[in-house]
């Protein structure tokens, strides 16, 4: 990897950090994760003022995994993933008032309020899901990129899920069949430690979950996701095997989510101290401080991009507010593609 020297005017001083990355790669970071932590907090808030109501799961704390992504692979290729996807939503490009209108129940929602915290999507930003069952979606990703290898394209498809689902059975089946067909997908297990109160170490004699490869020979990693450099770095050495023929890519990225599984758990079954202890490296404020420490930017180009996220989060809630609820007609639009399914009366 080469080294990219960033050269910075500081007091009128020409300092120069030799940093991996430029500028814009490191405020694109910052921006997506610190618009995703802000809108997670207002999402709490507005729970806790019953606007949203229904399952909850937050992302704060893996805020590091969307940020690598959205610099690592393509506006093009595909992603998929479970219930936790407000923030991964977000950095796919749907706008905070969308998503936000979605949590709401309402119209403006990019699922016209119909889908809820938990069944984002868009076609357009090649995001598809948001699912609720645990692990569906590793067979929809799948199916996803034998399509992308069918139509001859060189995209890939972004399947993600959490340690839970890694104990499913269909991770068996889609990675032999994504092996032995050489599919274009990128397996993104995002291991918080946790699946609702169960820890990782209790679902399995086999903790580290991305060894689950090896039985298939598929390239697999364990990544550390509290940083964004490193989350960067593992997705586009693996999406470029990807995109060279050479079949899918497993990791398992290592995260931690701050809040409980869902807004109603108090999260009774884990220690302050171990929090506390991800919180002391937690992802945004590492970037911040190296971002600072090594004159990327000044303090106040950081403000300006701080007070823009607050902005836009505002001007989110207040277009949920007052976008209205679906029409009940609503209903019975969407469900099918055949305009006569039989089953619809
Ligand atoms: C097939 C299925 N089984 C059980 C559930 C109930 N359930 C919802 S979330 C969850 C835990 C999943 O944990 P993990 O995959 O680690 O994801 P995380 O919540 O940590 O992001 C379970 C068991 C479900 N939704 N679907
Ligand atoms: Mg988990």
């Amino acid at each position: 990897m080469s080294k990219f020297l960033y050269m910075q005017v500081i007091d009128k001083k020409v300092v120069a950090t030799a940093n991996k990355y430029d500028k814009a790669t490191y405020l694109k970071w910052f921006e997506t994760m610190f618009r995703i932590r802000k809108f997670e907090e207002r999402t709490l808030l507005m729970y806790s003022q019953q606007k949203i109501r229904g399952f909850c799961h937050v992302y704060i704390g893996q805020e590091a995994i969307a940020g690598g992504l959205v610099t690592a692979i393509r506006a093009e290729d595909a992603l998929v993933t479970g219930y936790r996807q407000h923030g991964i939503a977000l950095s796919r490009g749907l706008s905070p008032s969308t998503c936000m209108a979605e949590l709401f129940g309402k119209s403006g929602g990019c699922v016209k309020g119909k889908g809820g915290s938990m069944h984002f999507f868009s076609q357009e930003h090649r995001f598809f899901g948001g699912n609720g069952i645990v692990g569906a979606q590793i067979g929809i990703g799948t199916g996803i990129g034998f399509a992308e290898k069918y139509k001859g394209t060189d995209l890939l498809c972004v399947t993600m899920f959490g340690d839970g689902a890694a104990r499913q059975g269909i991770v068996f089946e889609a990675f032999n069949m994504a092996m032995t067909w050489k599919l274009p997908v990128l397996y993104i297990c995002e291991n918080n430690g946790y699946a609702m109160g169960t820890s990782v170490e209790r679902t399995s004699n086999v903790k580290e979950i991305y060894r689950i490869g090896a039985a298939f020979d598929m390239p697999s990693k364990r990544v550390d996701g509290m940083n964004v450099e490193s989350v960067h770095e593992a997705i586009l050495e693996a999406a470029d095997h990807i995109r060279s023929g050479q079949g899918p890519y497993f990791l398992e990225i290592m995260t931690y989510r701050y809040k409980g599984h869902s807004v109603s758990d108090p999260a009774n079954y884990r220690s302050k101290e171990e929090l506390h202890q991800y919180q002391e490296k937690d992802p945004i404020e590492t970037l911040e401080e190296k971002i600072l420490a090594e004159n990327i930017c000044t303090e106040e180009e950081l403000l300006i991009i701080k007070d823009k996220i607050k902005q836009e989060i505002d001007d989110a809630v207040a277009f949920a507010e007052e976008s209205p609820f679906p029409d009940p007609s609503e209903l019975f639009t969407d469900n099918y593609v055949q305009p006569d399914y039989p089953f619809v009366s």
